[in-house]
């Protein structure tokens, strides 16, 4: 590799070995990304801009973006029986069915990023390369990260096109709801094998120099509640987030092993969306047939005592079944979408943060009640 090393200058304060600038993009491979795209318009209330298929020049994968604020999903299916990048995706589906295979993160320079990972031991899958169009060039690399999920690194400055040189602007597929239903991606979960959370929380920290937050989840909770266990690091800026969980032995089948039986290993369990308007969000999303957890009434009954004031009536919060939860810098609310495709793997979630930074673990035992009824209802219990 022949590439200029950038060195630190020697000061006291030391920059940020890795610097990110923020999520640039949470990529699916689909079994039909064409209908992917609608219910993410019609559903999410997301709106389609931009996209790359036969028509100009992507002979084998058919790919969407989609946009709400800063949160920018991609979405991509493979149209004819191809080779390598189509080949990695097809079988990708084939493994694990609808799912998530790149979690992209802006950053100011992909060669230095690159090569600071893979020094710091990531395994590099693509070594950094170039795309360029009429609006620009963009430099891209990317490293593998738990399952056959990938970390993307994306050098956008030189670039003002619409997603991706290769790519070209799209009008929405349907007019977006009135009101933003969620403005940009809070955090991306994963879910690894039993026994593997503390290697991979390892692995951030090496690699991208993530720390610890403080919320974690441990053998108290997961034995009592939640079958989990779980921490989360974030860059030092805290635009990316990224928990990890591990299925723990409790009373129950952990919903984790049941994540990972059916995606055929570790992946990205949920991605959680910033709004300022849950309750909006919310009412327009079920509005679309969004269907979320459901949330006993006896939760509500005891929420005013111990969360306290929030924006939101809790008779609102009942109505919607919007959980709540509060620590000392503040509160949020929260809600969870049930799995979106046939198999019980990825799901959503939907924020709204007031001073808290915290994920919601004072409502784990409502929230893992609710997702064992269902895991009851689908057999896997
Ligand atoms: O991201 C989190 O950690 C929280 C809590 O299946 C959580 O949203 C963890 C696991 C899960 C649902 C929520
Ligand atoms: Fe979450």
């Amino acid at each position: 590799m022949t590439q200029t090393t950038h060195h630190a200058p020697d000061t006291a304060r030391q920059a940020d070995p890795f610097p990110v600038k923020g999520m640039d993009a949470v990529v699916f491979a689909v079994g039909n990304a064409k209908q992917a795209a609608h219910y993410y318009s019609t559903a999410f209330g997301m709106k389609l801009v931009a996209y790359s298929g036969p028509e100009n020049g992507s002979r084998e994968t058919a790919s969407y973006v989609l946009e709400n604020g800063s949160a920018r999903f991609v979405f991509t299916s493979v149209i004819k029986p191809a080779t390598t990048w189509g080949h990695f995706l097809a079988e990708h589906v084939a493994a694990h069915g609808d799912g998530v295979v790149d979690l992209a993160i802006e950053v100011p320079d992909a060669r230095a990023a690159f090569a600071h990972a893979v020094e710091r031991g990531a395994r590099p899958v693509a070594e950094p390369y170039e795309l360029k169009d009429e609006y620009g060039t963009v430099v891209l690399a990317a490293i593998a990260t738990y399952g056959e999920t990938r970390h993307t690194l994306v050098e956008r400055s030189g670039y003002d096109g619409p997603y991706l040189p290769g790519y070209v602007a799209a009008e929405p597929m349907v007019e977006p709801p009135a009101q933003r239903t969620f403005q940009a991606i809070d955090h991306c979960v994963g879910n690894v094998e039993l026994g593997r959370m503390n290697e991979w929380v390892g692995f951030y920290n090496d690699v991208m120099g993530f720390t610890n937050m403080k919320e974690f989840v441990g053998d108290d909770i997961a034995t009592e509640y939640s079958a989990l266990m779980s921490k989360v690091v974030a860059d030092g800026t805290l635009k990316v987030k990224f928990p990890i969980n591990e299925p723990a032995i409790a009373k129950k089948k952990s919903q984790i092993d049941e994540y990972l039986e059916f995606y055929g290993g570790a992946g990205v369990q949920h991605i959680a969306l910033n709004t300022n308007d849950i309750v909006q969000t919310v009412r327009t999303m079920r509005a679309a047939g969004v269907q979320f957890l459901d949330t006993p009434d006896s939760y509500y009954d005891t929420l005013g005592e111990w969360v306290g004031e929030t924006r939101v009536p809790v008779d609102t919060l009942r109505e919607l079944k919007i959980l709540a939860d509060r620590d000392e810098d503040g509160y949020l609310l929260q809600i969870f979408t049930k799995p979106v495709q046939d198999r019980p793997t990825v799901f959503f979630e939907i924020i709204e943060r007031h001073g808290s930074m915290g994920f919601g673990k004072g409502n784990f035992k409502a929230l893992f009640e609710a997702i064992e009824r269902e895991q009851a209802k689908r057999g896997n219990l």
